[in-house]
Parts: C-alpha cells; structure tokens; sequence
C-alpha cells in the first residue's frame, strides 16, 4: 500500500521490476540512473555478485514531482531473478504498489519467463497480495536480438487478453525503459485515491 503522508503532502509508492534471471531488470533501473536528474533521485543501490548478478535486490528513489498538492516519490526495487533467491523475492513484494514484468524475449528464455511469472503469482499470495489487485505492466525486452521470439507469440503466454500495457523494450538502449516506468507510475496513482 502507498504510503500517504497528508500533513507533509507526501506520497511514497513502491514499484517492483520482477522477471527471470538476466531478463534486463537492472538494466532498467541503471537507464533511469542514468537519464534522471541527479537532484530528482537518491543513490542507487545495487547489491550485486562478481558477475553482475543481483544478490539481493536494487534500489533507487526517484521524485516524480507533484499529482495535485501531494509530492510522488517512487521507491524502484528489482528483484534477484535466480531461481534460488526466492526468499529474497518474497521479501522485496512486501507493500509492493505496482509490478513491471520483465520478459527476456529469447526464445530460450521462455520456459525462464514461465516459472518467473508463476513465482511472482505465487509469492504474492505468499504476502496476502491479490495478484488480480495490483497493477501490472509487461515489458517484453531485448527485442534487438535476432533470437527474440515474435511479440504475437509472447502475447499468447503472458496477456492472452491484451489486459495488462505492453511495452516493446530494449533496455540496453533505453528503448521503452521511460515509457515502461511512466506506464506504471500513471497506473499506480490512477489506483490510489489521493
Ligand atoms: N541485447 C540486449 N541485452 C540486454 C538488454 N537488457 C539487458 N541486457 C543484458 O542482459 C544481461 C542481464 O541484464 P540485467 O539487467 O543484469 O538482468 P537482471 O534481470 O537484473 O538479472 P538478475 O539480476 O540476475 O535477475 C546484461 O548483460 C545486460 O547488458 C537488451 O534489451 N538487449
Ligand atoms: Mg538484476
């Protein structure tokens, strides 16, 4: 839940990036590192292991401005996507606002993508979280490679009802990561009364 602060006109909403292991997670959060006034955000901080990995998860605090008087500051987290780092999955969902699913979209990837969208479902109701109640946006990443699977195809499996926002990313490049995240911070404050 977003946690609202009316005397000091304050709203703190917490977006999770989920997917499998190297679906471009990070990648995400260090474009927007990157692109983002530096007096518009706190530190990113990034526990990784010595191949680049995430351990335990990424954070970045970033101030959108104001929705009416009340001043939105987004709580970015990515989750660790190997298999083994469920507990810590399970952790970062806690309180968790809004969802951006990140899909690796190699071909290979998609038995990764599978297990990764029925762990998030799973750890979810895990934290008493209605899957159904929070908003979700897919971002289907690295579209650049010649072994990326048709978005048609990737459709099929992941929003066969065209329910949740799609976006078409290449995270490397920064293609789609700001649509992708304005997306869901529109969603999210759509889902909060203010
Ligand atoms: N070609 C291509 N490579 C990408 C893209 N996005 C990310 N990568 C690469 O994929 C690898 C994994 O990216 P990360 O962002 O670390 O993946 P992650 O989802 O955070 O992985 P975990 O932390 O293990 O869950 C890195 O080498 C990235 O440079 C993309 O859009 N295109
Ligand atoms: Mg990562």
């Amino acid at each position: 839940m977003a946690f609202i602060n009316k005397i000091a006109k304050e709203v703190n909403i917490k977006i999770v990036y989920y997917g499998a292991g190297l679906s471009g997670k990070t990648t995400n959060i260090e474009y927007i590192y990157q692109k983002v006034d530096p007096t518009k955000r706190g530190q990113l901080i990034s526990l990784k292991t010595e191949t680049e990995r995430t351990l335990f998860f990424d954070f970045m605090p970033v101030d959108i401005g104001k929705v009416g008087e009340m001043n939105i500051r987004v709580h970015l987290y990515s989750v660790p996507g190997q298999v083994f780092y469920d507990h810590s999955r399970k952790l970062i969902l806690k309180n968790v606002d809004g969802l951006v699913f990140v899909i690796d979209a190699q071909e290979e990837r998609m038995d990764a993508n599978i297990e990764s969208f029925a762990n998030l479902k799973k750890n979810l109701l895990m934290n008493s979280i209605l899957f159904e109640k929070v908003p979700l946006v897919i971002q289907y990443n690295k579209v650049d490679l010649p072994n990326a699977m048709p978005v048609e195809e990737m459709r099929k499996l992941f929003n066969p009802n065209g329910k949740y926002p799609e976006l078409i990313a290449s995270a490397i490049t920064g293609e789609k990561v700001f649509d992708t995240f304005k997306t869901i911070v529109k969603m999210v404050i759509r889902n909060i009364s203010l």
